[in-house]
């Protein structure tokens, strides 16, 4: 396994929507087991290729905590067929925007297709975070990032703080 560099605002790579895998290859679950060894160390609790600088649309999470065994969810092509019309609200953060915390309200509940390690057929339910993570890893797929829900004075504030500490060299 390798650890990756977590790429990072305002890198435009995160703005790219990320093309769908025609199969799941031995290449495939190389990334997926090497986005989750990134995801642990840095750490997180979802990561998507992108943010890895590999623009295909495959995602992994780990919900566990510290003290529970691991385990990391893979999703290769996933799309949200069903959203609850209730919302919850929770306070997200992004490995690629380091430091930085908002609310964010999003559908409490959703029901995600996708294929697995194995190129396998899945669907899940998620509700909690397990919902808020897997929509936020969906949303790098199509190029969005959670300060896209936020207001624009909190998000223009946000995007010229790391503008700026990339000019200073310091990302
Ligand atoms: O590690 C992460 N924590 C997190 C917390 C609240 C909502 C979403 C997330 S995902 C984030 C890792 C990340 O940036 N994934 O894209
Ligand atoms: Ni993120």
């Amino acid at each position: 396994m390798a650890l990756l560099d977590i790429i990072k605002l305002p890198d435009p790579l995160l703005r790219q929507p990320s093309k769908p895998v025609a199969m799941v290859t031995a290449g495939t679950r190389k990334l997926m087991d090497d986005m989750l060894e990134t995801m642990y160390a840095a750490p997180g609790i979802g990561l998507a290729a992108v943010q890895v600088g590999v623009p295909e649309r495959v995602l992994v999470m780990d919900l566990s905590k510290d003290e529970e065994p691991k385990s990391p969810i893979f999703m290769v092509n996933p799309q949200i067929v069903w959203s609850s019309e209730q919302k919850s609200d929770y306070e997200e953060g992004c490995l690629s925007i380091p430091e930085f915390f908002e609310m964010v309200t999003r559908p409490a509940e959703v029901k995600v297709q996708y294929r697995d390690r194995q190129g396998e057929p899945r669907e899940m339910h998620a509700t909690g975070v397990l919902a808020t993570c897997v929509q936020h890893e969906i949303d790098h797929l199509n190029g969005v990032l959670f300060i896209d829900y936020i207001s624009r004075l909190k998000r223009d504030r946000v995007i010229r703080k790391f503008v700026k500490a990339q000019k200073l060299g310091k990302l």
